[in-house]
């Protein structure tokens, strides 16, 4: 790990050096160097950041940084990032996995850490499948996906809107990125991670391998026509008319973030046990 830097690191100096796995085309190669622009632009020193995600090809993150980091289990990023940042209040706290990993089996702590609103950020990677299991439907598919391997005549049913159950639940910030434009993508984590509270931030990130169609994103994304908004009313017409394609910043709360009061260390084993007795 590099030492706390005197002068800004180069976004290439954030890379751990650890070749990703991904397939050839996957759009979280973009969100990677997003990850890393974004940090230099920020000018946070290595070990001043903690990477924590689930598991699923997004969330194989942490390991490509050279940031702390923690590869989870399934779903449980967001749990074990909030416990934390209540602990180490002085980290820069981010979050990433996949769509399945954060609203399917992580769904429940998805709604709860937007509530509860600790001062962290979490990147989604959004690409409406199960990559790493070999293409089965997402909380995010469409119903008429007809090449789930599980769902051969496509889920069937609404799929879950992210940003409008992180609105009503309770997140401080929201935005959308394409990972088409990691310029843009970089500037919008510069901002959630600057901006107080639990700041959401989806990127559509194209699965290449098991939904090839993804690659038009590119060309259908546009940015919001309007400004970020902090009514949350106004907000959620937004959100649920935009055909999830408008990226930008599309919400700015104003809520005082969680942080509990610090209780004080354990030094020795024995006050530890102390701690723990009936
Ligand atoms: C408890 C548990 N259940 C199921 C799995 C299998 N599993 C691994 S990754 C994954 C889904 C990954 O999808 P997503 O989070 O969308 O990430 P992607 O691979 O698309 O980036 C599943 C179901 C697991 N590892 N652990
Ligand atoms: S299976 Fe899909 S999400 Fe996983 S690395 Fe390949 S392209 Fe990316």
């Amino acid at each position: 790990m590099s030492s706390k830097a005197d002068t800004r690191l180069e976004a290439r100096e954030y890379k751990s050096g650890v070749k990703p796995v991904w397939c050839p085309g996957c759009g979280d190669y973009s969100v990677l160097g997003a990850l890393t622009k974004a940090l230099s632009g920020l000018g946070l020193a290595p070990e001043d950041i903690a990477l924590v995600s689930g598991i699923g090809c997004s969330s194989r993150m942490p390991t490509y940084l050279d940031t702390y980091g923690f590869h989870g289990v399934h779903g449980r990023a967001l749990a074990l990032a909030t416990g934390l940042k209540v602990a180490r209040p002085d980290l820069t706290v981010i979050a990433v996995g996949g769509d399945g990993d954060g609203f399917s089996i992580g769904g429940n702590h998805f709604l709860h850490t937007c509530r509860r609103n600790p001062d962290m950020t979490y990147i989604v990677m959004d690409n409406q499948v199960y990559g790493m299991t070999k293409g089965q439907a997402s909380p995010t598919t469409e119903p008429n996906w007809e090449r789930g391997k599980l769902t051969p005549n496509g889920p069937g049913i609404n799929p879950f809107q992210p940003l409008v159950i992180a609105l009503a639940s309770g997140a401080n910030f929201i935005a959308r990125c394409s990972s088409s434009d990691q310029n843009g993508t970089a500037r919008t984590i510069m901002e959630a991670v600057r901006h107080p509270g639990f700041s959401m931030v989806q990127v559509l990130s194209p699965c290449v391998t098991f939904r090839p169609e993804q690659r038009e994103w590119k060309s259908m994304v546009q940015p919001a026509p309007v400004e970020p908004t902090s009514d949350p009313a106004r907000a959620a017409r937004r959100l649920l008319t935009d055909e999830g394609l408008f990226t930008g910043i599309l919400y700015r709360g104003e809520r005082a973030p969680y942080q509990p009061p610090l209780k004080r260390g354990i030094d020795e084993i024995t006050e530890l046990e102390e701690e723990f007795r009936i």
